[in-house]
C-alpha cells in the first residue's frame, strides 16, 4: 500500500462509458492513469444520479465530447497524490467539486460568484488542464466529465477540484453536497438570499428543487409553493417544506396566471429547477412585478434561446442563475458537511434507492419513470 501510494500504478476498474451521445451507458473494466503533477486520484465510494448525469446521456450537456465518463455527485477516499499536491493525502475522504477553485482566476478573487475561468464549464475541452485523459477503455482515450467523472472507482481530479471533507462523514449521504444538496439549497440561501416572511414558487420537485424548498424553509419564508407535473412528489416536498403544491396541468390558464393570484402581485423569490424554456419564462412571470427575484437553476437546454416581454424587467423584476448554488466549493463543502454531522441539514430525505453501481442502467430508469428522487450507486 506504502508503495501505491509513492508510486502510483495504472488501475483497472469498473466505470459507465457513455460511448455515443442517445447510447445507453455501458458499465466497462477502464484503465485509470496514476496522477500527475497537482492531480489527486480517488477511489469513488458513493455517487448520486443528477439529471445533469442524463444530459450528458441524451447530448444535452455543452462541449462535451464523447466516450466520456459522466458523474459529479461523489463522495470518496485519496487512493494517491501526484507531486506538489498539498491540500488532501492519501486516505483523507474527499468530495470532488464540480466547479472548482483554482485560486488564481478574477473570480476566485471575487466574493460575488462561485464561478471559475478553469473549471470545465468555461474551458469546453472535458480533458485535464494538461489536455491528455487519464482514462483509457478497449484501447480508446475517454474522456473526463466536469473532473469528476465520479461514474469510475477511481478517478482523477486537479487539485482545485476536490476537498477534504469530516473523517467521519458517511460518504453514501455526503456524496449528496457534490451537487443536489449543495445546489438547491445555496440557490435559496446565497443566490436568492430569502428572507424570513417571504413567498416562494419551486418549479420542479426533482432532488436540486427539493433542496431549495429546504433552503427556503431554512430561511424562514411564510409560502412555499411547490409546482410539478407529476403528483407523486408533492407528499415529500410538504414533508421537507412546501407549505402547498400545484399541478399546472390542473388549471385552464398558465400557471403563472395562478400563482400571480394566489399571492396578490407575484411571490418573492421563484425557482426553475426543471431545466425548461416555458418554465423559465413562467417562473419570472410568477414573480412580484416590482421586486420578485427569479432564479435558474434547472441547466438550459443546448443552444436554446428564450424570448420574452422586456416589461417583466422593466419593472424592476430581477433574473438571474445560480451554478452549484453559488457555494465556493472548496471553502464552503467541509463546513457543510460538518453542520450535516451536527444535524443542521436532512439531505438524506432525497434518498429513495440505493443500488449496486453495476446497476446504474436501473438507476437512470428511475430517473426516467419519475419514481426516484435521488438514487445512490455504490462501489
Ligand atoms: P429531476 O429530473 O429529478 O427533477 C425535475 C422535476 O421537474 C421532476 O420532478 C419533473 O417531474 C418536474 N418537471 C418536469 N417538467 C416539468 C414541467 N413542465 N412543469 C413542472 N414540473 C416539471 O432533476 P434534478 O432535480 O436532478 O435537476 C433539476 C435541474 O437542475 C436539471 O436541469 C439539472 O441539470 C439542473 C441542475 N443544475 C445545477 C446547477 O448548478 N445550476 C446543479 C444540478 C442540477
Ligand atoms: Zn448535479
Amino acid at each position: 500500500m506504502t508503495e501505491l501510494c509513492v508510486f502510483p500504478q495504472v488501475i483497472k476498474c469498473k466505470a459507465a462509458v457513455i460511448w455515443k451521445k442517445g447510447e445507453p451507458i455501458s458499465v466497462e473494466e477502464v484503465e485509470v492513469s496514476p496522477p500527475r503533477a497537482n492531480e489527486v486520484r480517488v477511489k469513488i465510494v458513493a455517487t448520486g444520479i443528477c439529471r445533469t448525469d442524463d444530459h450528458v446521456l441524451e447530448g444535452e450537456f455543452p462541449g462535451i465530447d464523447y466516450p466520456v465518463i459522466a458523474g459529479h455527485e461523489g463522495a470518496g477516499i485519496v487512493e494517491s497524490i501526484g507531486p506538489g499536491v498539498t491540500c488532501v493525502k492519501p486516505g483523507d475522504k474527499v468530495i470532488p467539486l464540480c466547479v472548482p477553485q483554482c485560486g488564481e482566476c478574477s473570480c476566485f478573487v471575487n466574493p460575488k460568484t462561485n464561478f471559475c475561468f478553469k473549471s470545465q464549464l468555461y474551458q469546453s475541452q472535458n480533458l485535464m488542464p494538461d489536455g491528455t485523459s487519464r482514462f483509457t477503455c478497449k484501447g480508446k482515450k475517454v474522456h473526463h466529465f466536469l473532473w469528476t467523472s465520479t461514474f469510475s472507482e477511481y478517478t482523477v481530479m486537479p487539485e482545485a477540484a476536490i476537498v477534504r471533507i469530516d473523517a467521519a462523514a458517511p460518504l453514501d449521504k455526503v456524496c449528496l453536497f457534490g451537487c443536489g444538496f449543495s445546489t438547491g439549497f445555496g440557490a435559496a440561501v446565497n443566490t436568492a438570499k430569502v428572507e424570513p416572511g417571504s413567498s416562494c414558487a419551486v418549479f420542479g420537485l426533482g432532488g436540486v428543487g427539493l433542496s431549495v424548498v429546504m433552503g427556503c424553509k431554512a430561511a424562514g419564508a411564510s409560502r412555499i409553493i411547490g409546482i410539478d407535473i407529476n403528483k407523486d412528489k408533492f407528499t415529500k416536498a410538504e414533508e421537507l417544506g412546501a407549505t402547498e403544491c400545484i399541478n399546472p396541468q390542473d388549471f385552464q390558464k398558465p400557471i403563472q396566471e395562478v400563482l400571480v393570484e394566489k399571492t396578490g402581485h407575484g411571490v418573492d423569490y421563484a425557482f426553475e429547477v426543471i431545466g425548461c424554456i416555458d418554465t423559465m419564462t413562467a417562473a419570472l412571470s410568477s414573480c412580484h412585478l416590482a421586486y420578485g427575484t427569479c432564479v435558474l437553476v434547472g441547466a438550459p437546454p443546448l443552444r436554446s434561446e428564450i424570448s420574452f416581454d422586456p416589461m417583466l424587467l422593466f419593472t424592476g423584476r430581477r433574473w438571474t442563475g445560480s451554478l452549484l448554488g453559488g457555494w465556493k466549493l472548496k471553502d464552503a463543502l467541509p463546513k457543510l458537511v460538518s453542520d450535516y454531522m451536527k444535524k443542521k441539514y436532512n439531505p438524506d430525505a432525497l434518498i429513495t434507492h440505493t443500488l449496486p453501481f453495476e446497476k446504474i442502467g436501473e438507476g437512470f430508469e428511475l430517473l426516467h419513470a419519475g419514481k426516484s428522487i435521488r438514487c445512490i450507486l455504490l462501489f
